[in-house]
């Protein structure tokens, strides 16, 4: 049997550091990513979608026409049926948003779990073991209940909760343990709560968002194709609509241009883009950089900026400030050490030894400033 893991789909979700009119374009981009899976999976002839939870942001707090929303793109593919359950963002309560539409109205493909149930699926000999959540935190395991036998059907658990990795999870987040596909005889165990892909083992997936909330998030859809005794297939497929990307320069004299080429080479409307630069320029190239940061933001849908790149300090600048002590001489050595080429120490391959001998007048330079201050 083949089916598409897929979970933490976060509709609703603010983005705080974006306008509103963006967060309109973002919350749009969630919807037509969903439609996207839907197609996808029509596509493939694929007719099941298990999804893990948090489909909805604080699902408590959000309005009944984004679930409506949403039941009209699961109405527009009446041959694919979804399994959904609830997470930690939209767990089962009187106020959740899933009870403000009478459950008459629900889609007749969707499976909505409100609890723990046990499915089956005779066409594809298969049983799903699925636990929706009640609240927003708990000790407990939400798949504790689940019976440890084999079974002659396919084992497929769906659950949102966090595996007991040391470091990475804490205990009051819906623990699981490792090896709890193992321990209870599962040919698949489809997670939610991470937002980024996460394999443990042969048997047990984290999917990830499908659409990032924030950078460092790297999610997919899973395609998942299952056979009685044998590993589980699974292929990673990306459907997103914006591609967020984080990006790192040192910057200097020699570099800048290629800098300011890359960036331009990368613009892309669907691009999130966070550029964090640092490092010493002269002043006709910090005017350059600066200039060309403003550019930037029509090169992106949205383009944050950290920007720690400062006013390196000509020679005989860094000499009118050091007074007459041995400094100065100091100063006169560096910088007639770095004319010559002639520096008597090792550096790291990566780092130029030039820029070891600017961060050193710079450190002068700077000093003997606040001093005369
Ligand atoms: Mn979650």
């Amino acid at each position: 049997m083949k089916f598409i893991h897929t979970s933490d789909w976060h509709i609703g979700n603010n983005f705080f550091n974006f306008s509103k009119e963006d967060n309109l374009k973002l919350e749009k981009a969630r919807f037509d990513v969903i439609d996207s899976i839907f197609q996808y999976a029509r596509q493939n002839s694929i007719e099941l979608i298990i999804s893990a939870g948090d489909q909805f942001d604080k699902g408590e707090y959000r309005s009944s026409i984004l679930l409506k929303k949403l039941f009209s793109i699961f109405n527009n593919y009446p041959e694919i049926k979804i399994v959904m359950i609830t997470g930690n963002h939209d767990f089962i309560s009187q106020k959740t948003i899933y009870n403000q539409i009478d459950k008459k109205e629900y889609p007749a493909n969707l499976i909505f779990i409100d609890d723990k149930q046990i499915l089956e699926f005779k066409e594809y000999n298969c049983k799903i073991y699925a636990t929706s959540l009640k609240e927003k935190n708990s000790r407990q395991n939400p798949l504790d209940w689940i019976p440890d036998d084999k079974e002659q059907n396919l084992k497929i658990v769906v659950g949102h909760g966090s595996l007991k990795i040391e470091g990475k999870y804490s205990p009051d987040d819906f623990p699981i343990d490792l090896d709890l596909a193992t321990k209870k005889n599962l040919d698949y165990l489809a997670l939610g709560h991470w937002h980024s892909f996460y394999k443990q083992d042969d048997r047990t997936y984290y999917c990830g968002v499908m659409e990032n909330l924030q950078f460092k998030e790297e999610g997919f859809i899973l395609v998942v194709d299952l056979q009685k005794d044998q590993l589980p297939e699974v292929e990673k497929v990306k459907i997103s609509f914006y591609n967020w990307d984080e990006k790192k320069y040192e910057l200097n004299d020699n570099n800048l241009e290629n800098f300011i080429l890359e960036t331009k080479n990368d613009a892309n409307e669907q691009k999130i883009k966070s550029l964090v630069i640092y490092g010493f320029l002269s002043f006709s190239n910090l005017e350059k950089l600066n200039n060309f940061l403003i550019e930037c933001q029509s090169l992106f849908f949205k383009c944050f900026i950290k920007n720690e790149v400062f006013l390196k300090p000509e020679e005989d600048e860094i000499l009118k400030v050091v007074d007459q002590s041995y400094i100065k001489d100091i100063v006169k050595k560096l910088i007639s050490m770095k004319q010559t080429k002639d520096l008597p120490f090792q550096t790291d391959e990566k780092v130029p030894k030039e820029s070891i001998v600017d961060k050193a007048l710079l450190s002068i330079y700077d000093f003997y400033k606040e001093e005369r201050k």
